[in-house]
């Protein structure tokens, strides 16, 4: 895959890209960043990208033609045209499956805003706009680096061989289970004695159900995206009544009256689970 970023700090971008994981894949071959100033495309001898809006109002706003130049000549030099992501504030949010979409794609351009906003004309220039979430930055290059990193980890070989038990349909979209390494006691907290048990079909089991009343409890709209089997939905249903309706409050509610777990949030809707 081969990734350009448009910005006009590309300086940003060389500590997250020359680390780690990242740094990795570019050395294995399996990616190739490039950054391209956006400066470098100014018309006038000032090397300006920016002007007053039109209408008046406060800040600056990115103009056109230096945009529009620069991702001409990115596309003139490769010929084939890159899926181009806009960050932007407006954007659609970007999550996992995004992510997988992007890395299917063998190039990428990202154009990166540092102002209050742009032409509206550029947006043209983008397949999708995308934001980071709903909070206020100084430009899109840290979303854009947020974006590259959550991408690239998913390409072919960047991660070593994945092991089976990390990333399988059977965890997927649930929030990650509790771990635990050595001390078997470490300032009196105790690791949990089913996973020093050797029982692997339990393990499974409590990773599962740890797993799952996690996600109900910090993120339970996540839940609504999860293939839940028969087992997985009494196992929630008896620790948080109500969460997948009124209906299976009934007869639970006694049980558990008045405890915290009974004002969490409530599922009405999920996916059917295949076991
Ligand atoms: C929403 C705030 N805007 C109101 C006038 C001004 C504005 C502030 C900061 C416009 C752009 C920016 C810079 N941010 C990005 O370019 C950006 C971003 C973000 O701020 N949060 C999450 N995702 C993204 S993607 C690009």
């Amino acid at each position: 895959m081969k990734v350009t970023i448009l910005t006009l700090f590309p300086e940003m971008f060389t500590g997250p890209f020359s680390c780690s994981i990242i740094k990795r894949a570019v050395d294995k071959g399996l990616v190739e960043l490039e950054t391209v100033n956006l400066r470098d495309f100014a018309k006038d001898r000032h090397r300006t990208v920016d002007d007053t809006p039109y209408g008046g109002g406060p800040g600056m706003v990115l103009k056109p033609e230096p945009v529009f130049d620069a991702v001409a000549a990115i596309t003139g030099k490769k010929g084939q045209k890159s899926y181009t992501v806009l960050t932007t504030p407006q954007g659609e949010v970007f999550r996992q499956q995004i992510a997988a979409e992007l890395a299917c794609k063998e190039e990428l351009l990202f154009i990166c805003g540092h102002y209050e906003g742009y032409d509206e004309r550029i947006r043209t220039l983008a397949d999708r706009e995308l934001s980071i979430g709903d909070y206020v930055l100084t430009g899109g290059e840290l979303p854009a680096m947020v974006m590259i990193d959550a991408v690239v980890r998913l390409l072919p070989g960047v991660l070593g061989a994945p092991d089976a038990a990390s990333n399988d349909s059977f965890s997927a979209g649930l929030l990650d289970y509790p771990q635990y390494t050595k001390p078997a006691v470490y300032k009196g907290m105790a690791v949990p004695d089913v996973l020093l048990s050797g029982h692997h079909q339990q393990i499974a089991a409590w990773r599962r159900r740890e797993a799952l009343l996690r996600t109900a409890e910090r993120r339970p709209e996540l839940l609504a995206q999860v293939a839940l089997s028969r087992e997985d939905r009494a196992f929630l249903a008896g620790k948080i009544p109500g969460l997948f309706g009124p209906e299976d409050a009934q007869e639970s509610r006694k049980s558990s009256e008045g405890s915290a777990e009974s004002e969490k949030g409530r599922i009405f809707e999920s996916k059917e689970g295949s076991e």
